[in-house]
Order: C-alpha cells, then structure tokens, then sequence
C-alpha cells in the first residue's frame, strides 16, 4: 500500500528531476560552441549591445572592461557613471548551453571589483563575490572567469564588491543563454531589459550611490523615455522579453498594454507550461528576471512600463509641494520663487529647464505630449514589417480612435454632460 509519507517521496524525487532539467550535465571543455542565426536568433537589446566573442580552442572567449564611462540617460541628461566596454549597461552577454565560456575582466576603475555571474550555476571560485569567492581585482588587473554554461534562460552579471556604489553607478549587464535545444514553440523576436533607478540631482552629474528611498532617473536598458528605442513586432508573431531588475531598492511591476502573456523563465529556470497563468502586468523583484511570452495579436503602439507612477517620471517630478487645485495663474511668481523646480508651462513657450536635467516626463507622440518619462518604451504592432527599426507612430483606421462627442451623438445616447 502506498502511504502519504512514500507519495511525498515520489513527490521530492519528480522535483530532483525537473531540476536535473535546469542544470544539465555537460563535459568539461564544453560542447561545440553555439553559433549565431544557426544554433540560436540572437537576442535584441534596445538602446543597447551584444558583446562580441572570439572562438580559442573550443572556448568562448569575451573581454569585459570596467571603466568610467560618460553615460547619456536621455537627451540632455549626462551622468559620470561606471559601465563595461564603454557603455551604461555593460554589453549583453550572449551564448549557448553548453558552450565553455572564457571572460577576462579588465579594471580600470580607480578602485578594485569583481564580478558575479546572476543566476549561473558556476563553480565556487567563479562566483565573484569579493572576499568570498576571490580576491578583488585591483585596479590594472585582469582576472579570468572559466565555466560551461549548464543552464538556459536569462542571467545577469554585475559588480559583487563595494555593491552599493559600484551598482549605483552602473556596473551591471545582462547575460542570456540559448537552449542547446531549440525551444517549442520559438519566439520570432526576443528582447531583452536591464530595469535600474538612480539619483541624480538636476545640475548634477554623478549618480548619488548613498540615495535610498527617492531616485529619479528609472531607465530601461541605461536610458529614460522617451530616449527608449520601441520594440516591433509584425502581427502574429511570438514576441519574449526578458526583463531583469538590478534597481538599489525598488521592484517594478512592468505592464503591457492591448495584450497579455505568460511568465514563461525566472532567473531560477523554465515555468513549466502547466503551471504559468494569465497577466498584464510582471512583478520584477530587485536581483530578478522574469521572461515573458506572449503572440502580438493587436496592431497599434502600446506602452510597456512600470506601473509605478512615480517610475513614470524623470527628476522634475520629485520633492515639488503639493500644488494640485492650486490657481496658478495667480501663484506662479510667489511660487517659483519659493521653489525653483516649478514653473507653470506659460502660453508663451516651454518651461525653463535647468542644465544637465530632463523633463519630468514627455516625448513628441502623434497626438500631443505623451505624458509620461522614465521607465517606458513602446511596443509597435504592424500588419507588415520590413526590419526591426521603427516604424514611425501608428495610423488607426477611422473610427477606431478616442474622439470628441458631437451633440448628435449625446443625444442620441441621453448623455447630459
Ligand atoms: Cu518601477
């Protein structure tokens, strides 16, 4: 007779078992490196790039370099942040499970780092948490991580030393592993997002690493909307997007707009199929990725951002009083004067915006401000594409858009306003 107690041990040996699907035992020097457009659709990464490799012996060698780096967040708005090669984020770390992956960090900050590979199951030694694992990388020094990749999914790397600063500053990337196996069903485009937040005084230039509680710069991939280049879909295809979250202390809950979809991979693995449900919306845990599926079923322009509303704004919006209700028109001097970030947009032009700083929201859409900044890019759906750039805003077809009521049509209804 079965007992309760042998189901449960059924149950812990089912488990052992999808978990020897997440780590899979792979040789020592790898298998044949995985080739991009043959074994694997490469990854997009809006706004950003993917780190090239070479090919030594079997082995996949990259270069990360960790330096200072003159970073744009959106136009107008600098920071003097640290990055990888360059760049805020690091470059996209891509490959292969299975592949046997060789990355030398190269330090050129003016103090010591490491890097942690988010998520990788490595040996020990290869973790990168300082004094943990190894010792730091000092400046000058180039250090070498050497591991075969045994998992799939989506992965991150970033600085495991002095974290509070040298995140803050930006040392952080994603890294993403194709199946060896091709997946069913394939996505036609992936996409991938770096989410992070950071504090930048306007008129400032270094990210503020001490800042807890109120950042005011929330970008996706190192920029702020409307610097967020769109993602394009055609019509009917599978679109992923991976999103990881290396924000100091904020969890954002992204949402997509005229569509739905399944968390279908966390950091941790693969959802199984029977276990993911229906969601607009993705809670992104800070040190977290989530990978979502869905088919682009509606044309159209759709926003994908944070539900925060205050991670839909960029610096201006932050530490104002609360003037709401207010007759501005008659306050505007005593309260300009009295705080320096406000001003009224006057009938005569924009307003003044002090230097190194961005709007607390707006770009340009095709029907007036789009009023919202920050953690925002925009999905665009077509009937046809050609390439993945973008395809300009979106006509609707007549009498598919919000309009004013005519007096006939209030009629009609019985609508009194
Ligand atoms: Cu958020």
């Amino acid at each position: 007779m079965t007992t309760r107690r042998d189901l449960f041990r059924l149950g812990a040996a089912a488990s052992l078992g999808a978990s020897g699907l997440r780590t899979t035992a792979f040789p020592e020097h790898g298998l044949p490196p995985g080739r991009p457009h043959l074994d694997y659709q490469p990854v997009l990464t809006p706004n950003g790039v993917t780190l090239p490799f070479r090919i030594v012996d079997g082995v996949k060698v990259f270069h990360l370099i960790a330096e200072p780096v003159e970073h744009t967040f959106a136009p107008g708005l600098q920071g003097a942040c640290w990055g990888y090669n360059g760049r805020v984020h690091g470059p996209t770390i891509e490959a292969v499970e299975g592949d046997r992956v060789r990355i030398w960090v190269t330090n050129k900050l003016p103090q010591s780092t490491t890097v942690h590979w988010h998520g990788l199951h490595v040996p020990s030694g290869m973790d990168g948490v300082g004094g943990l694992s190894q010792r730091p990388i000092e400046p000058g020094e180039t250090f070498r991580y050497e591991f075969v990749l045994r998992q799939h999914g989506t992965f991150l790397y970033h600085s495991h030393h002095d974290e509070m600063v040298q995140m803050a500053l930006g040392l952080m990337g994603l890294f993403v592993i194709h199946p060896r196996q091709p997946e069913e069903p394939p996505a036609d485009v992936d996409y991938a997002y770096l989410l992070s937040e950071w504090h930048l005084e306007p008129g400032m230039r270094r990210p503020d690493p001490n800042e807890m509680a109120d950042f005011n710069v929330l970008t996706m991939n190192g920029v702020a909307f409307p610097a967020t280049a769109p993602m394009v879909a055609r019509r009917g295809e599978r679109v992923r997007i991976r999103i990881g979250n290396l924000s100091a202390m904020d969890h954002h809950p992204m949402h997509i707009h005229g569509h739905s979809f399944e968390v279908v991979a966390t950091d941790g693995g693969p959802i199984q199929e029977t276990a993911r449900w229906p969601e607009a919306t993705v809670l992104v845990p800070v040190g977290s990725t989530r990978t979502i599926e869905f088919v682009a079923e509606n044309p159209g322009d759709w926003a994908f951002h944070c539900h925060m509303t205050h991670h839909v704004m960029t610096q201006m919006g932050h530490g104002i009083p609360n003037l709401v209700g207010l007759d501005a028109t008659a306050s505007d001097e005593a309260v300009a004067a009295a705080v320096p970030e406000f001003e009224t947009m006057g009938e005569d032009g924009e307003p003044t915006i002090p230097p190194n700083s961005a709007p607390m929201a707006g770009g340009k859409g095709p029907a007036g401000m789009i009023t919202m900044g920050g953690m925002v890019t925009v999905l665009k759906v077509r009937d046809t594409i050609t390439t993945r750039d973008d395809p300009g805003w979106y006509v609707p077809p007549a009498g598919t858009t919000a309009a004013p009521a005519t007096a006939a049509e209030l009629e009609r209804d019985g609508i009194r306003p």
